[in-house]
């Protein structure tokens, strides 16, 4: 089972941009994994390099990795560090070292004839994440709708994952209706929640209407949860809405205030990605998950700063973020050891690959933020379902 081959090459993503797929094969099994994209990106996240420079870092990744055991995961992920040099994958890239971390990985499972969150779990896995369904979004998703840049939900009196998932979609069509019933245009963004010229506050009172209506039908309760994407709203100054300036004091109370008006379970990226103490003094302030995405970027180092000083409660894991499987698994393990919930992302420029549906049982993720519809996020729904069926898992707890 020693590593024989590695290839990429050019495939596109959700938003039709070119990105890196990669292949993993040993003798008899082999592994594919595709980079996704961000759109609202943190500046410590691992560096993007150009697809088209694929010969050249195919040669290179080849060389470090044949030879090498596919079962020999860190060894895998420690010779695409050492092929690169840099703590931000800026000379391989991030896209061609993930994609060739989680290959192997999948290579590995495939020569076991185990699905992937088995091999890399083992066989006690009994707990499946809650959905976080984004279900109206603006910001870099979607230029022109709301500010904040995703309205998510959770729904969390759901018995199992489909009925979840049923439900999420269930309130993603109930907001068409009302949206159509208003005269209100909607279109879909970049992970196919609904776009919409609408403040926050409407999408807001528009959420809340779809959610009773649907609670009403089905009974199962959902909460409200939202990512703020708050890097991008900031001037440097200020945090910058369409109707409104709120300097760092005025963002904290206004968030707390939101949290406590629509009685908010999630909310990540509240504030810039550089503002450990003020995620630290809301964290204090209110009774709900606080998530660090631009925060973190999935980076130990990082986290163990958050910790230190109390920054948020949880961590959203994007694997593209810190360029391997390794690296990814150091992140989750040091949020869990001090008591942080972990959520497990896709991007907005998503693929086919379904490989987070995997890692999100692995790691045991208290969410899976994947979006409601649209091919490239039902695959990773569509995977759970699945998995679902093959483990009969309980919904995980939530503490929140
Ligand atoms: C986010 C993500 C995914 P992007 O901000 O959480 O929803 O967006 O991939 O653009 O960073
Ligand atoms: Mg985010």
């Amino acid at each position: 089972m020693i590593i024989e081959e590695v290839h990429y090459r050019i495939v596109f993503d959700s938003r039709g941009r070119e990105t890196i797929e990669c292949e993993v094969y040993t003798d008899s099994s082999y592994g594919k994994a595709i980079a996704p994209s961000g759109a609202s990106t943190g500046s410590e996240e691992a560096i993007v390099v150009d697809p088209y420079r694929v010969e050249e870092i195919e040669e290179r990744v080849s060389k470090a990795l044949i030879g090498i055991s596919v079962f020999d995961q860190r060894e895998i992920d420690r010779a695409l560090r050492d092929e690169d040099g840099t703590e931000n994958f800026s000379e391989i890239g991030g896209n061609f070292a993930i994609t060739a971390s989680i290959a192997s990985a999948k290579s590995a499972s495939n020569y076991l004839g185990l699905p992937l969150y088995a091999y890399l779990a083992g066989t006690l896995i009994n707990e499946i994440p809650y959905p976080l369904g984004n279900v109206i979004g603006g910001g870099k998703h979607a230029e022109g709708s709301t500010d904040i840049q995703e309205f998510l939900i959770i729904p969390i009196g759901a018995k199992n994952f489909f009925e979840a998932q049923l439900t999420n979609v269930r309130v993603y069509r109930e907001i068409k209706r009302i949206f159509d019933e208003n005269n209100i245009f909607s279109a879909k963004g970049d992970e196919g929640a609904w776009a919409a010229k609408i403040t926050d506050e409407e999408a807001f009172e528009i959420l809340i209407k779809a959610i009773e209506n649907v609670e009403d039908e089905t009974g199962v309760k959902i909460r409200i949860g939202v990512d703020f994407a708050a890097t991008e709203l900031w001037n440097g100054e200020y945090y910058v809405y369409k109707d409104k300036k709120l300097n760092r004091e005025e963002q904290i109370s206004y968030v707390a205030e939101l949290v406590d008006r629509y009685n908010l379970l999630y909310v990540e990226d509240p504030l810039h990605e550089n503002d450990f103490d003020g995620f630290a003094e809301l964290t204090k302030m209110v009774n709900c998950m606080i998530c660090g995405d631009d925060l973190f970027v999935t980076n130990v180092r990082r986290i163990r700063k958050g910790v230190e000083l109390g920054s948020a409660n949880t961590v959203l894991i994007k694997p593209n973020q810190i360029g391997t499987l390794t690296d990814t698994f150091e992140a989750v393990k040091i949020a869990k050891d001090n008591g942080y919930d972990i959520v497990m992302s896709h991007r907005s420029g998503e693929t086919e690959d379904e490989s987070i549906a995997h890692l999100s049982i692995a790691f045991n993720a208290t969410l899976i933020k994947t979006g409601v519809v649209g091919g490239e996020r039902i695959a990773k729904i569509n995977e759970l379902i699945r998995i679902e069926e093959e483990l009969d898992p309980s919904m995980v707890r939530l503490r929140w």
